[in-house]
């Protein structure tokens, strides 16, 4: 399975716009329905491996985004953001926040004025407030299970509720989730509420194409302010963007290259989508195909087998490994065999970033 990564921001801010830059497709802006849709994660060295080993077919990873069509601003307010807009954000790895940055007197803003810095502060304020819910939700549930539970169960109730109060503390003061200091197993009992200030998110400001000159300086910038831990932004004009996606490669880099965007606000949003998730990529070359895998940083790779068929994880017997750099030196898979630079990797062998593997195994 793949990714799933939300789309969020306030109304008008650009965000079905960058959706369908991101995943190529045309959706009809005014539809209000969440939608989702497939990205091609660009992956340079996946054209590299084609260009040399000519296989049939090339088959990049995919990362699956979700258009969350309604503005998530004031549901957080008392209830928390209402159930089925919340199921939907529960259940992404990541969120995109789509900040407006582009002037035009035609769409009015929905705050009266452009300030991007606040828009960020709302949305998280929004994320905050449905989090918060949850936990008082769960506190209140938690004093009404302590009354009748057997003390087994009731040390585990105390544990949890310990737990929860020191987080609903910190996102009191504003701090979410995701810059909360927890211990390893402090982030496995909470996983399971799927908070929303625990994901990684990319801030995404929208601007005009008016402003791409100044688009690095403002970045800059920003980055100051926001680049904390699960936490990144860039700036890029969706609308270039979304035109851009509707051309092909050769054609969209002449459009780049006119406006003085050095690399694409697509690959950049994907790319940095990826690795907040911490997110790596491995490559399989076999029966003419060539194709890019990604898995968690840290994946051993008996886990890395299971993520292409479960029969390879548990028949697992051998990796056969090489890194991506030492088979492009080599040229050939054969080369590299030749000149001994295929390493025999064990089930806990831990993938790294490039690594080309053919997993030996019986079933
Ligand atoms: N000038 C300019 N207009 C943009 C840009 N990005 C989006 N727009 C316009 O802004 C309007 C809103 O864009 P959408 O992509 O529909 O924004 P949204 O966040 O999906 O809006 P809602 O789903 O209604 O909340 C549309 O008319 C877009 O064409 C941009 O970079 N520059
Ligand atoms: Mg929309």
């Amino acid at each position: 399975m793949s990714v799933n990564i939300g789309i969020i921001g306030l109304a008008k801010s650009g965000k079905t716009t960058i959706f369908n830059a991101l995943t190529r497709g045309k959706l009809d802006i005014e539809s209000p329905a969440a939608r989702v849709g497939i990205a091609k994660v660009p992956e340079p060295r996946l054209k590299v491996l084609a260009s040399m080993l000519q296989p049939k077919r090339v088959v990049p990873a995919e990362a699956s985004y979700t258009d969350i069509g309604a503005s998530i601003k004031g549901l957080g307010k008392e209830i928390g953001i209402s159930g089925q807009l919340l199921n939907q954000l529960s259940s992404v790895d990541a969120l995109i926040n789509i900040v407006r940055a582009f002037t035009d007197e035609s769409i009015p803003h929905i705050e009266g004025s452009l300030d991007v810095k606040r828009d960020i502060a709302t949305i998280d304020l929004e994320l905050v407030f449905s989090d918060l819910a949850i936990i008082e939700r769960r506190l209140e549930r938690i004093e009404i299970l302590l009354k009748g539970a057997k003390p087994p169960e009731r040390q585990g109730l105390l544990r949890e509720q310990e737990r929860l109060v020191k987080i609903k503390a910190d996102l009191e003061k504003d701090v979410p989730i995701r810059e909360q200091k927890l211990t390893s197993d402090e982030v496995r009992t909470i996983t399971s509420y799927q908070f929303l200030t625990a994901k990684p998110i990319l801030i995404v400001v929208n601007i005009g194409e008016e402003q791409l000159p100044q688009s690095a300086d403002l970045e800059k910038e920003l980055s100051l302010h926001y680049s904390r831990p699960k936490c990144r932004i860039i700036a890029l004009c969706g609308k270039l963007e979304m035109e851009l996606a509707q051309l092909n490669n050769e054609a969209a880099e002449v459009f780049r290259t006119e406006f003085g965007v050095a690399e694409s606000g697509f690959d950049r949003t994907i790319k940095l989508s990826y690795e907040l998730l911490g997110l790596i990529s491995f490559f399989t070359i076999a029966s003419a195909e060539v194709k890019a895998w990604p898995i968690q940083r840290g994946t051993s790779a008996v886990k890395a087998a299971g993520k292409i068929h479960t029969d390879m994880e548990r028949g697992f017997i051998r990796a056969e490994v090489i890194s991506y750099n030492d088979l492009v030196k080599c040229g050939s898979l054969s080369e590299a065999r030749k000149k001994g630079l295929l390493r025999l990797e064990g089930k806990d062998y831990i993938v790294q970033d490039g690594d080309v593997i053919t997993f030996l195994f019986n079933v």
